[in-house]
């Protein structure tokens, strides 16, 4: 007799109460969700471990990972062979996402600075004013046009400079950058990182897992001090640099009585685009004929952290949530552009009959209905859809079901905002945030980032993780899904303060902020970057970014963008574990490169854990491991440091 088939109950697989109601719905409702084939599907051994070569048609070949030097590919590649070439192009497919995402905004601005495309402007001038000083571009006495034409210039480097080193850089500090031109990894042009990644990984190039490592540092770098960075300075140059905005997340941000709008990927033009036409008087009007109270717009994903961070507008949810949502048959139109898209969204708003619309040439899915967005006549997709929407709440024929939760907290702290908040308008500047982690109040500063896996419980990790760092006085910066998980879970209110422990409530209460900071999309870890930059450079804490008492985890990251992200901020000195799953053969030459000899080479490291509080304990180590090192370990008694002591404690390295 066939065994039955074991039901797992949704709150074992997720602690978002809202996702739990919904998968409780699908499951009434006879609607498969991805959760339900994570279950099915187990994930296949070899390729878990990375031990899997299938570059060539000699193959593929499958290693042993239990024993993974008794035997070597056709070709006689070996096991560090083969997992660094693996490891190398998930970096490379993640660089090419955020640095393809930054290359469209670069565009977007071209179109506005030349006035083809009319309907975005440059709207933070003081922005594009920053960016040109960095890149040492002349501001005085010139039009915005000419400035923006020449920061254009320098950007588009980022992705097409065929050798030498891309501008950006200057943004690194020296010691680190020192570092990077000793081992050979300061990055060119994305594109010819990527296309050299891509060519060294073919059957029969590089077969050196360190030499091999270097291109993968340096392609990493290209996406991190690179294409993502460009992508958060543009957007914000054209849709403006966020600062503090109270939001709200969680499904119960959708509205029964109102047309329901959600925009789930990660180029803001599509939301930006998309606020216009839902404030339009016309389609209001519309909206009200067919009995609507109004026509709510909410976000999802990346796209939906680019528009609560600028502007508020709700989120409904992290990408586990994505499916979820579509079941409360509230959702009348679906838009999506690139990246994190499930295929199955299509079936699901089926099963709904929501309009699900994909608007990017980039990213069509079979069968799904096409409007794309042209940034020349952006309000023709968009209101389209509004239409579209707004017809099918006309004719709603399925039951609604909203989980009633909505999550409150504050949002939208850029670097420049967290330079400002701590030392307000006349002392402006990472001195208060350095002086704080000396004199032992904030302990040290932790970016806990990324996805959602359905192979690890959606959230718990997130959560719990972050509990452990605030509550040992770490200070939290997040950006991508993670931070909706701790927005859902209030720990990113003032109020959050009461869990912190005392030196970082102290901070928290007497600033006004969150002790976790929700810093934007995942393109906007490049914000986590220049916050460390600023932390090295206002000084007493060390002279490379490894120097800081700092560390970074993905604790449930499932995409290849986030080891693309894992290895910018290794590279960049940063100690970073990842959660639940690493795609590598454990007892090899490269884990040892990778979790220690990249460490001894003055970068940062990669460590892993299963389990949240093992990550805390591992950041926490590391935190202390850099204090000690600072001389710092023993500040904790409150001691007020100046700027000569500072430079002092710098000089004592
Ligand atoms: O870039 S955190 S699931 S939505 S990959 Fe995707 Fe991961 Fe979410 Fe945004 Ni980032």
């Amino acid at each position: 007799m066939a065994k039955p088939k074991q039901i797992i109950r949704p709150e074992d697989i997720t602690i978002c109460e809202s996702t739990q109601q919904m998968i409780s719905k699908a499951r009434r409702d006879g609607v498969e969700l991805f959760f339900d084939r994570a279950e099915e599907l187990k994930p296949c051994p070899i390729g878990a471990d990375s031990a899997c070569c299938k570059h060539c048609s000699m193959g593929p070949c499958r290693m042993n990972p239990t024993d993974p030097y008794k035997r070597v590919g056709v070709c006689g590649a070996s096991i560090d062979t083969i997992a660094t070439r693996n490891f190398g192009r998930m970096v490379a497919a993640g660089t090419a996402a955020h640095t393809d995402h930054g290359m469209a905004m670069l565009e977007l601005f071209r179109g506005v600075i030349e006035g083809t495309i009319t309907d975005f402007q440059i709207k933070d001038h003081l922005k594009l004013g920053e960016v040109a000083a960095s890149l040492d571009i002349e501001t005085d006495g010139r039009e915005i046009k000419e400035i923006a034409a020449d920061v254009y210039r320098e950007l588009e480097k980022t992705y097409t400079q065929v050798e030498g080193e891309i501008p950006l850089v200057k943004r690194v500090p020296a010691k680190t950058l020192e570092t990077w031109r000793r081992e050979g990894i300061v990055p060119r042009g994305a594109m010819r990182e990527i296309m050299e990644m891509m060519h060294r990984t073919a059957i029969g190039v590089d077969q050196d897992y360190e030499n091999l490592t270097k291109q993968i540092s340096r392609t990493a770098l290209a996406d991190g001090w690179g294409g993502s960075m460009v992508s958060t300075d543009i957007s914000d140059i054209l849709f403006g640099t966020p600062s503090p905005v109270e939001i709200t997340v969680d499904m119960g941000v959708l509205k029964e009585d109102q047309v329901n709008i959600i925009v789930h990927g990660h180029e803001p033009n599509l939301l930006e685009a998309m606020m216009v036409s839902t404030a339009a008087p016309s389609l209001q009007q519309m909206a009200a004929e067919a009995g609507a109270k109004g026509i709510n717009l909410v976000g999802m994903c990346c796209s939906g952290l680019e528009v609560l961070s600028r502007h508020g507008i709700p989120h409904a949810g992290n990408f586990s949530s994505t499916e979820a949502a579509l079941v409360t048959g509230a959702v009348d139109a679906m838009t999506v552009d690139i990246q994190c898209i499930k295929q199955d969204l299509h079936k699901v708003a089926g099963c709904y009959d929501t309009v699900f619309v994909t608007t990017n040439y980039r990213a069509k899915i079979e069968g799904a209905q096409h409007i794309e967005l042209d940034e020349h006549d952006p309000l023709k997709c968009t209101d389209e859809i509004v239409i579209k929407a707004i017809s099918r709440f006309k004719n709603r024929s399925h039951p609604i079901e909203i989980p009633r939760r909505v999550g409150r907290g504050v949002h939208g702290f850029s670097h420049e905002y967290i330079k400002y908040m701590l030392g307000g308008s006349f002392r402006g500047g990472y001195e208060p945030l350095n002086d704080n982690i000396i004199n032992g109040r904030i302990r040290g500063v932790a970016g806990v980032v990324g996805c959602t896996n359905p192979r690890s419980k959606q959230d718990f990790s997130h959560v719990e993780l972050v509990k452990e760092l605030i509550k040992n006085d770490v200070l939290v910066v997040q950006t991508g899904c993670s931070q909706v998980a701790l927005a859902k879970a209030g720990l990113t209110t003032p109020g959050a303060a009461a869990l912190a422990g005392a030196g970082l409530a102290e901070v928290c209460e007497t600033v006004g902020i969150p002790p976790v900071l929700g810093l934007g999309s995942c393109v906007d870890n490049s914000r986590i970057l220049m916050a460390v930059a600023e932390m090295v450079k206002t000084g007493g804490l060390g002279e490379s970014i490894a120097d800081l008492p700092v560390a970074g985890c993905a604790p449930e990251w499932m995409s290849e963008k986030a080891i693309a992200i894992g290895q910018y901020f290794v590279a960049s000195g940063v100690f970073t574990v990842f959660g639940h799953t690493f795609p590598i053969t454990r007892e090899t030459k490269f884990e040892k490169l990778l979790f220690e000899g990249l460490a001894s080479k003055g970068l940062g490291s990669w460590g892993f854990a299963d389990d949240p509080y093992e990550m805390a304990r591992l950041m926490l180590a590391h935190i202390d491991k850099k204090r000690q090192a600072l001389g710092i370990d023993t500040a904790r008694e409150r001691v007020l440091v100046d700027m000569d002591a500072r430079r002092g404690l710098a000089a004592n390295e």
